[in-house]
């Protein structure tokens, strides 16, 4: 029983942001390592150049969404996010500052999980950020929303967000 849980295949949602530094360098290394060390990359979708969401007066963003199968829990995939983080440079300072790369696991699979402050899937905020759901929607657009029942494609449409994101 162990051994079939520890062997579950998931697929996994990320949603990967910088406005730092190379911005589209670095969205492609930090796709290289989630492939290296999460698992196969099957699905990237284009460039989002977006309006800064938070603290809007900053940089804008380049957001890209990727889609991986893993064998790794949950956990295992924030905790490698993180240190491809790290590699890639990104230091931690304010919650909603500047960055040079942000990896954000978006979608683990239809699983729900909710640990306080440290990992929560769905993405709490994903159904109300254009600059999540419009790249996801374009790799994802059938795929359900475990908790609002809705898919990728329609939660995009509907979303009120003013925040400018543009297609590259
Ligand atoms: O939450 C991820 C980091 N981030 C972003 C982002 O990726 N894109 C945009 N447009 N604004 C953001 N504000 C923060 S914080």
């Amino acid at each position: 029983m162990m051994l079939n849980k520890a062997l579950e295949c998931h697929t996994a949602y990320l949603l990967l942001g910088g406005n730092l530094g190379d911005r589209e360098v670095n969205l492609k290394r930090a796709i290289e390592l989630l492939n290296e060390k999460i698992g196969e990359v099957l699905a990237v979708s284009s460039l989002y150049e977006t309006a800064a969401w938070g603290k809007t007066d900053q940089p804008a963003f380049l957001n890209q969404a990727v889609g991986l199968q893993t064998n790794l829990s949950a956990i295992e995939v924030l905790e490698l996010a993180l240190s491809i983080e790290q590699e890639l440079g990104r230091v931690r300072k304010d919650k909603w500052g500047e960055r040079l790369i942000d990896i954000d696991l978006i979608l683990f699979g239809d699983e729900v999980i909710n640990i306080p402050d440290k990992l929560q899937v769905p993405h709490p905020h994903m159904q109300n950020r254009k600059f999540v759901m419009e790249p996801l929607a374009e790799i994802a657009p059938d795929v359900i929303h475990p908790l609002l029942g809705e898919t990728m494609l329609s939660i995009s449409q509907h979303i009120e967000d003013p925040l400018e994101v543009k297609k590259l």
